[in-house]
């Protein structure tokens, strides 16, 4: 292990590959090879998955309907997918990941965190450890590319991986992490979305130097914990672990459909049979989300993943059923779905989190009276049911709702799945 004084306290790479699903099928099919290539349903209905680095300067990529991309870049090929050779060359590159160190976390298929704390003195600085890195990748897989980004936190390993794609290699010694930062745009900061990104511009803050600059308590002011939270960003300071287990921080409730579905309020229905599933461990277990993620797996068994970062944390189902319905609008794909779920993810203490003024009437404490409201009603509706079972706790829950909706089956069912 260096020691506390040494410049590296901690090693954190981070690994995604290049244009991952288009690499492979050029890697695969030479015909391919130096050619914008769009991988996706060649139909022309459906959303290109991603584009190759040849047809990226026409702009096209992940998640463009492919009717258009197809329009802006007619020379591009289409290329149909094929997941089962991704997760097979997914598997053999979290492999050659494993071959440097024991603690990896992976994000996605083509992306993961690498804990090298220590690994210094059998592999040598963290450049050198980072050519390594992308060589044994190339080596692998058969000439694949990889972006890799080092740096002492997660965070900073991030965004170093994303710096100059492709094919890159961008090491940020910890201590210059916070001078590299600062001329990123606030987009890069982790948890700020468009949303939160219009708020910050609106604060005057672009830049994450502009944050940096900034007192800790005039973000936490206006922003609360998010604010605590990106002034730590701005500094470099990110004290998340590389963690394998990373997806037992969330709470999840998934079913597996007995019959595929299309439809946008059958797959409400869903979605708030585990809200009310989510909300109540929350409150079981007396936490509170910032993080809500919808999931759907198509017909042919792609699980696609949408997911809203709350300005204030809940542990209400209403709350999480209603992010869950803006989230179901940003899925491009129409379905059919096999599988619906919701998870609550970034989950802290509930009663850790800076209650505002509910009596100050602006719009955000008194949406925060509304969750407050829905939460006393919901932990009563929680307290029925385990004094008197889920008959009783049925008819409770249909008196507490204003408006009609579907009613729900407490008793759990399917694929239900807690990772908490
Ligand atoms: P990304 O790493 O986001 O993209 P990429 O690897 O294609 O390109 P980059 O060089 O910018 O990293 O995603 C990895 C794979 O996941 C991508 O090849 C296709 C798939 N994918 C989707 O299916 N839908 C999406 O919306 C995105 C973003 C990715
Ligand atoms: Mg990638």
């Amino acid at each position: 292990m260096p020691d506390d004084d040494s410049p590296w306290p901690r090693v954190v790479a981070h690994a995604d590959m290049d244009a991952f699903y288009a690499a492979v099928e050029q890697m695969d099919n030479p015909e391919l090879k130096g050619k914008p290539i769009l991988v996706g349903p060649p139909s022309g209905r459906g959303v290109v998955l991603t584009a190759s680095y040849e047809a990226r300067p026409f702009r096209v990529g992940s998640a463009m309907p492919m009717a258009r991309a197809r329009k802006m870049c007619p020379q591009a090929i289409v290329v149909p997918p094929r997941f089962d050779r991704y997760t097979a060359v997914s598997k053999q590159i979290m492999g050659v990941f494993a071959t440097f160190s024991p603690k990896i976390e992976a994000i996605s298929l083509d992306e993961a965190f690498i804990d090298l704390t220590g690994s210094e003195r059998l592999l040598g600085d963290p450049e050198k450890i980072g050519r390594a890195l992308k060589e044994a990748v190339r080596e692998a897989t058969g000439g694949l590319t990889v972006s890799v980004g080092l740096s002492g936190t997660k965070f900073v390993a991030k965004v170093a991986s994303d710096f100059r794609k492709p094919d890159a290699l961008t090491v940020v010694p910890p201590d210059e992490a916070q001078t590299w930062l600062a001329p990123m745009p606030v987009s890069r900061l982790w948890g700020a979305g468009p949303k939160t990104v219009e708020k910050l511009h609106a604060l005057g803050l672009r830049t994450i130097g502009d944050v940096a600059a900034r007192e800790r308590d005039w973000l936490e002011h206006r922003l609360g914990r998010m604010g605590q939270r990106f002034h730590d960003l701005a500094h470099a300071r990110d004290p998340r672990g590389v963690d394998g287990r990373r997806a037992s921080k969330s709470i999840g409730s998934e079913r597996t459909l007995s019959q595929d579905i299309s439809d946008r309020e059958r797959i409400k229905f869903y979605l708030r049979r585990s809200a009310e599933q989510v909300g109540q461990r929350l409150r079981r277990k007396g936490r509170v989300a910032f993080g809500v993620q919808v999931k759907l797996k198509t017909h042919d068994f792609r699980t696609l993943t949408r997911q809203h970062r709350r300005d204030r944390p809940t542990d209400v189902a209403e709350d999480l059923y209603r992010d869950g319905c803006a989230l179901l609008e940003k899925f491009a794909e129409a379905g059919p779905f096999r599988l619906v779920g919701l998870s609550a993810y970034d989950i802290a203490h509930a009663g850790e989190e800076p209650q505002g003024d509910l009596f100050s009437g602006n719009a955000s404490d008194r949406a925060e009276a509304g969750t407050a409201r829905r939460h006393d009603l919901e932990a009563a509706i929680d307290t029925l049911k385990e004094r008197f079972g889920a008959d009783v706790l049925k008819r409770a829950d249909d008196l507490s709702r204003t408006r009609s909706t579907p009613n729900l089956d407490f008793l759990a069912d399917g694929e239900d799945k807690d990772e908490g």
